[in-house]
């Protein structure tokens, strides 16, 4: 069984047409990367780092590698991973994303010596004293390790002791141990790595609100009283629905306590999916955090957490919410990544330039529901973030690259296709060229199909029949049976005949083309052949 074409194919895929490349005026700084930016502004851009896609996936490692100069490990250099068994240390995970640095020529932010979270149950078990022996003897450990390598650069010592009241998280070090577990912490990591920056780190303190005011009068009082307090990071998990907070306001009152001020773990979340106005707000969000620690000179850098949307927290930790990163599941740069980019070049966020033309598409691999075009690659003063295929005003599919996959096509149906590239900030090109094509039936689909049967044979010949069946109603058909060398159809009834090679085409005879829904309509023909036994059957097409 096979399909049968309802009308001879529209059109034929062009050739690849010849496309000028048009290239603008391009700034020295268009094609630099995140980090050559920071670097020239005397500041970090870092991300954090995963264990798993670090080892798995080469994008993830390219792409952590050339535009980020700091790294924070997500979660390797947390209690549970670094000591999960009292004096039972694993740095396997920590050594790996140390190495990455050095390789890389990057400085690591070690996250975190002690946090209420992701610390394992031995130590929120213990008793008030060996509680603080076990904590210091954690951070002379951990903190120990690296003190030598000049690429460890600073501690996130303790983490989240706030509540949102500004109170002092009642976790299970305050209720042992009370305040005084934080300015242990200090003491024991200064003593542990003299030459670290040592950081008080939480999340929602980026704006001035009673969480950042209290963090402010503990620093101010730990640093009154001689605790080694270096630095203030926040976090920045930041979502687009609940507004922008005044960070460089904040950042500044910091920075005038004399203290390092750092943007920790920042992301911009969003209720999924994306669409161009939530990615244009977002992008605002990137942009602002990054001017902001631009303009207090005790910034010394923003951290990303992550950069890529397919290795985020935040999908698990908020149901429908995500997309929160710079760079999409597939490694795509999306307008929040140019935000970043412009925002540490320094340069005119306001873009105007559209990305060249691109070339006209070629359809290749055409089937009943799918085909696969290809284009020329439009060009741009800063980058080319994707593309978009149309037909007509519809939008068939998105692709970062020159090339996409279309699926879910209607079969017999002619496609007149053009496509439009896009720029980070939101820039498209004019459209391409259109090129056309048509899907063939489906088998089974709304098309016909045709049924060959062997009717007689005897030596040197046969006669064959073929069943055309049409699910919907048709008014001309045709369909070919391609033979082994050896065959030769010497005559036909009920249709018309043509021959090239041993491929011949059949078309309904002047009174048989028209064929209602669920119909069908036979034709017959003679064959000669000069094997022996059963005559082959065709391949129909
Ligand atoms: O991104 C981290 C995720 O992989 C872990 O499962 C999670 C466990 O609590 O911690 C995430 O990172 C957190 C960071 O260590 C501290 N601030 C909040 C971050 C997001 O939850």
């Amino acid at each position: 069984m096979s399909a049968i074409r309802r009308a001879i194919l529209a059109g034929t895929l062009a050739a690849l047409p010849v496309v000028a490349a048009v290239l603008p005026a391009t700034p020295a700084h268009a094609s630099d990367t995140l980090r050559a930016h920071a670097e020239a502004r005397g500041k970090f851009i870092g991300t954090a780092v995963a264990t798993s896609p670090l080892a798995n996936e080469s994008a993830y490692r390219t792409i952590a590698a050339s535009e980020f100069n700091q790294i924070t490990a997500e979660n390797a250099m947390k209690w549970d991973a670094t000591e999960p068994s009292q004096n039972q240390f694993n740095f396997s995970g920590a050594d790996q994303i140390m190495a990455f640095a050095e390789a890389n020529g990057q400085q690591v932010h070690g996250h975190t010596l002690v946090w209420h979270s992701q610390t394992p149950s031995w130590v929120q078990n213990l008793g008030a004293d060996a509680m603080r022996s076990a904590m210091q003897n954690h951070i002379a450990r951990v903190a120990g390790r690296y003190a030598s390598n000049p690429v460890l650069k600073s501690w996130d010592v303790v983490n989240e002791v706030f509540e949102e009241n500004g109170s002092l998280r009642n976790s299970f070090w305050y209720q042992r141990l009370g305040d005084s577990y934080i300015a242990d912490a200090f003491r024991a990591a200064r003593a542990a790595d003299p030459d670290a920056k040592l950081c008080i780190n939480d999340y929602n303190v980026e704006g001035v609100n009673a969480k950042s005011t209290a963090m402010y009068n503990l620093v101010r009082s730990l640093r009154a009283q001689n605790v080694p307090v270096d630095c203030v990071g926040m976090q920045s998990h930041l979502a687009i629905q609940y507004g922008f907070p005044n960070i460089q306001e904040n950042m500044q009152r910091f920075a005038d306590l004399g203290v390092e001020v750092r943007v920790t773990e920042l992301d911009v979340r969003m209720q999924t999916p994306r669409n161009t106005t939530k990615d244009a707000t977002q992008a605002t969000y990137y942009s602002n955090v990054v001017k902001a620690c631009l303009a207090v000179s005790r910034c010394s850098g923003v951290t990303i957490w992550g950069f890529t949307d397919r290795h985020s927290w935040v999908p698990d930790t908020f149901p429908g919410e995500g997309a929160a990163l710079i760079y999409d599941e597939n490694y795509g740069k999306k307008p929040s990544y140019t935000a970043v980019h412009d925002a540490l070049a320094g340069g005119a966020p306001d873009d105007t330039t559209p990305p060249s033309t691109p070339g006209r598409p070629a359809a290749s691999a055409v089937t009943a529901t799918g085909a696969t075009l290809t284009w020329t690659a439009s060009t741009d003063n800063r980058a080319v973030t994707g593309y978009d295929v149309y037909r007509g005003t519809t939008r068939l599919a998105s692709s970062a690259t020159n090339s996409v996959a279309l699926t879910g096509l209607t079969p017999e149906t002619a496609y007149t296709v053009h496509v439009v590239a896009r720029d980070a900030a939101g820039n498209t090109s004019a459209n391409s060229e259109t090129t056309t094509f048509t899907t063939p039936a489906g088998p089974g689909g709304t098309g016909c199909t045709a049924t060959y049967r062997l009717v007689n044979s005897w030596q040197g010949g046969f006669q064959g029949e073929v069943t055309v069946k049409c699910a919907s109603a048709v008014t001309s058909w045709r369909t070919t049976l391609t033979y082994p060398s050896g065959v030769n159809i010497t005559q036909n009834w009920s249709s018309t005949m043509s021959a090239s090679g041993n491929a011949f085409t059949f078309s309904n005879a002047p009174w048989n083309g028209t064929v209602p829904a669920g119909g069908s309509t036979t034709f017959g023909f003679i064959g000669s052949w000069n094997g022996t036994g059963t005559p082959p059957s065709p391949a129909i097409s």
